[in-house]
């Protein structure tokens, strides 16, 4: 199958003909073709979305909302269908990628609701007979930028705030996992949602990603991928002065104090750790442990990681999917090494599963490793895949020191059943999401996604302050005086 971009509203192959593969990880087969556009049809696609902007955003916002409340009604026919699309291209267990589809339904929903609000703010004015207040106004033409491990769930976190503010997108989702966006440029096309709104163009990040942050009439970026790639998008958008949204990587841990439920914390630590076979931001890389409890929570970890099962995503009883594709295998394992090399203690798994029935995916083993020093590359470092590191600590205050040492800050967990310990971590975790007696993924999509340090650069995805994004504030001032009046002129 050869997939197509989507451009003002219709379906375009795409000018070079020039096309790649999509493989599903699970077993190595091609599923489709996507087709690599060029920087000439970026730019139509660009100049499409900027007709389509000025008319779009004097389409009332609870019009503009009612589009968001029909895609929403179409993913949600069509989850199960999709979540299949998710899995074959993108390798999580089918249980997680009906997660996905229903985080994308949720932001449709959530989102059209805000097509009734979009507040803006009143204000005293310093004058007499005068009106002052602020609104938020749609920006123009906004380039979305997403990556594999969540095709569909992050596009809507970016994409839905954009359009219901009265921007229109162009979105170039990564080239691994580009069924999704075709999935939902299906669902546009059928809610007819008006030309030129939303603009699907498949290709590089050199050619297509590099045009579109350099492009005069792409006003706003948002991206979310690695931290290397980030930096790039923040330079280049830096140089072009344009508002840039990044979310980028976590080295996230859960921190286990010695009166923690301690088979709680198991079940938490396997489904951040091991869950998207360790492909989320939000995933647990390390577990913080007070000493008194290491060897107990290890035991634990150990009984549970062999319930693990490996294998297609498809197939409804497997635990763990393969990971995208052989270089990140290959990334993953030299972690692997890199923690025997520093002296880390391996306890379980730490091997490329290169025997039928694994030997045509790309299966990495849940790994475990324990003795891991804080500052080591193994514990400071994004991994993507499913490799954990405990470190042992003496107490809560090294434990919140061990969290705060690495350069991301996307999200923490504690579990403790001490009140006061957990709101003192809530208050000094240095991290944009923090969770209490759960593990460190599943955020939900009415609070805002984002993180500190590395992470990110102060904006966040999803929540009412996705709106910031794709908003600019605008300050009206209306004098029904019938006189000059002059602020901040004394006239006494
Ligand atoms: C991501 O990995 O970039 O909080 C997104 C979670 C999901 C989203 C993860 N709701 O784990």
């Amino acid at each position: 199958m050869k997939l197509q971009h989507f451009l003002n509203g219709r379906f375009e192959p795409g000018d070079d003909l020039n096309y790649i593969p999509v493989v599903n990880p699970a077993n190595g087969e091609e599923i489709a073709q996507v087709p690599m556009a060029s920087k000439k049809l970026l730019d139509d696609a660009v100049q499409y979305a900027k007709v389509a902007q000025k008319k779009w955003a004097l389409v009332p916002a609870p019009k503009r909302a009612d589009y968001l409340y029909e895609i929403g009604l179409k993913m949600k026919e069509r989850k199960e269908q999709l979540a299949q699309v998710l899995t074959k291209e993108m390798g999580k267990v089918i249980e997680e990628a009906r997660g996905e589809v229903q985080e994308g339904i949720d932001m449709a929903f959530y989102m059209a609701g805000e097509g009734r609000r979009l507040f803006g703010q009143t204000a005293p004015s310093e004058l007499a007979n005068k009106f002052a207040m602020s609104v938020r106004a749609p920006i123009g033409v906004v380039g979305l930028i997403t990556p594999w491990n969540f095709p569909v769930a992050i596009a809507t976190w970016k994409s839905f705030p954009a359009i219901v503010a009265g921007n229109t997108f162009i979105w170039k989702p990564s080239t691994d996992t580009p069924m999704m966006a075709y999935e939902m440029a299906k669902i546009f096309d059928e809610v007819a949602l008006p030309a030129g709104v939303a603009n699907i163009v498949f290709g590089s990040g050199n050619d297509v990603g590099t045009t579109m942050i350099e492009h005069p009439d792409v006003k706003v970026i948002s991206f979310t991928g690695s931290t290397d790639t980030g930096r790039k998008v923040a330079e280049l958008g830096g140089k072009h002065l344009k508002k840039v949204s990044l979310e980028m990587g976590g080295k996230n841990a859960v921190i286990v104090l010695d009166d923690a439920d301690l088979d709680l914390a198991v079940e938490g630590i396997l489904w951040s750790a091991f869950g998207t076979a360790g492909q989320r931001c939000t995933a647990c890389s390390r577990v913080i442990v007070q000493s008194s409890v290491k060897e107990q929570l290890e035991k634990k970890l150990l009984v549970a990681m062999d319930e693990l099962t490996i294998g297609d995503g498809l197939d409804e009883s497997v635990k763990i999917g393969p990971v995208i594709h052989r270089t990140a295998l290959h990334k993953i394992h030299s972690y692997t090494q890199i923690g025997l090399q520093e002296g880390a203690t391996l306890l379980k798994g730490g091997h490329i599963l290169e025997n039928a029935p694994y030997d045509k995916g790309f299966y990495y083993e849940p790994t475990l490793f324990t003795n891991v020093k804080a500052q080591s590359q193994l514990a400071q470092e994004e991994i993507f895949g499913p490799v954990v590191s405990l470190i042992e600590v003496e107490d809560l205050a090294e434990a919140i020191e061990v969290n705060n040492s690495v350069k991301f800050g996307l999200s923490s967990a504690i579990f403790t059943q001490d009140i006061n310990k957990a709101f003192q971590a809530q208050r000094d975790l240095d991290t944009g999401i923090v969770y209490v007696n759960a593990g460190t993924t599943g955020a939900e999509i009415h609070l805002p996604f984002g993180g500190t340090k590395g992470t990110g650069n102060g904006h966040r995805d999803s929540g009412i302050q996705a709106l910031d994004v794709y908003t600019e504030w605008k300050s009206i001032y209306v004098d029904y005086s019938g006189q000059l009046q002059r602020a901040q002129i004394d006239t006494d």
